[in-house]
């Protein structure tokens, strides 16, 4: 009978624990690709358009997971150039309910896209011989215990 008893107690003990667990993400997020575009926009005054999408994938219940729990992207610019890469812009950072910011079921996902005008940050390089600009983001999955991965996406070339 004592026994009987023990083992109800601890399949009780264990069946609070997954209830109090069922929000945190059962699955470690590994993987993360970053995208930049940059759009011309020729009206008056020309603009240049910019799209970053980012994505980390897994399941919808773990993305909606790790948002609740302080999970977050954050976004720098950098323009290339030989030697180190400096940042042009950011760090920009979207929350849990953050415009653009989503959990859904191939996981968290960043589109956003605005627009800024011409010789913006964008414009990384404006000297005499060398006035093209060369643009990327670093993209970072950072989750609510500060556990990071990240991606450099594609280099975007033009005139900014
Ligand atoms: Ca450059
Ligand atoms: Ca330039």
């Amino acid at each position: 009978m004592n026994r009987i008893l023990t083992k109800l107690a601890t399949a009780s003990v264990a069946a609070v624990t997954a209830i109090g667990l069922a929000t945190t993400p059962a699955q470690a997020a590994t993987e993360i690709t970053a995208q930049l575009e940059i759009g011309f926009n020729t009206g008056v005054p020309a603009a240049r358009t910019i799209t970053l999408s980012v994505h980390v994938p897994m399941n919808e219940y773990d993305a909606n997971g790790y948002l609740i729990h302080g999970g977050r992207i954050q976004v720098r610019f950098y323009g290339s150039d030989p030697g180190t890469d400096q940042v042009i812009y950011g760090p920009i950072t979207w929350y849990r309910g953050d415009h653009g910011l989503t959990a859904g079921p191939d996981g968290i996902r960043l589109n956003y896209t605005w627009e800024v005008p011409q010789g913006s940050f964008l414009n990384e390089d404006d000297s005499f011989g060398n006035r093209g600009d060369e643009v990327y983001i670093n993209a970072k999955f950072i989750d609510g215990d500060g556990g990071t991965i990240s991606d450099d996406s594609n280099i975007e070339e033009g005139i900014f």
